[in-house]
């Protein structure tokens, strides 16, 4: 049997948390319009980002008050997937929801 890595000390399999970086985290932010539907609003908080119904009517609101507001808060990869979702379905709903995103 060939000797493990951790009894030898060869190899760099065990010795890398101090170069793992903790990934970066991008809030996507919900903006206001005058044409969207506060229910489709809604749904997308509940479809695409997952909140609870409560939640989903508050960060609307939240929106809707004061132009924009936290939809979530995701890795780079999940944020521009979601903000993607939420533009796809708004344009064949035929609303002009948008979103943007920024780090945390
Ligand atoms: N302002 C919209 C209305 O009065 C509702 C709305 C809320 C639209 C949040 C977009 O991100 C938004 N129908």
């Amino acid at each position: 049997m060939t000797k493990s890595h951790a009894s030898t000390g060869e190899g760099v399999a065990f010795e890398t948390t101090e170069d793992i970086e903790t990934p970066r985290r991008y809030k996507v932010l919900l903006l206001n319009d005058d044409y969207t539907t506060m229910d489709f609003v809604v749904d997308v908080l509940y479809d695409i980002f997952r909140r609870s119904e409560a939640e989903a009517v508050q960060i609307m609101l939240a929106v809707h008050e004061n132009g924009k507001g936290v939809a979530g808060v995701y890795i780079k990869s999940i944020a521009e997937a979601k903000i993607a979702e939420t533009h796809r379905c708004a344009r064949d709903a035929g609303f002009p929801l948008r979103c943007t995103m920024e780090t945390e």
